[in-house]
């Protein structure tokens, strides 16, 4: 005679799938302004998305010369997050630097 956790156990087989799908991935993206300074930009990019001094360099540069630039790609809740922690961090200083979330391109 199965235990109720073992019945509960045989149905959850038969109804979930094998696998689940991975979660949609989102990409927290840095638009360029003219009045935000280089050097908060990098501090934003060190302290809200862990980069080294020469990653935040780098992308800081690509925001600056291409208009934008991909600080990190992240479940939804984490990409929510971070863009809020920028942009709490931009009005904190009253800079006007913008931040995006958008789901990652599939090409
Ligand atoms: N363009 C800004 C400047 O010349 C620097 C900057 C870089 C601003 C990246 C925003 O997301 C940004 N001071």
């Amino acid at each position: 005679m199965p235990t109720v956790i073992q019945h509960q156990r045989e149905r959850a087989r038969e109804v979930l799938p094998a696998r689940l799908a991975p979660p949609p991935m989102y990409q927290v993206v840095l638009l360029n302004d003219d009045y935000t300074p280089m050097d908060f930009v990098v501090r934003v990019l060190r302290q809200v998305f862990h980069k080294t001094d020469a990653e935040a360099e780098r992308i800081m540069l690509q925001v600056h010369h291409e208009g934008r630039g991909v600080c990190g790609i992240y479940t939804r809740d984490i990409a929510a997050t971070r863009v809020e922690s920028v942009l709490l961090m931009a009005q904190a200083d009253q800079h006007p630097l913008q931040c995006l979330m958008e789901p990652v391109p599939l090409f």
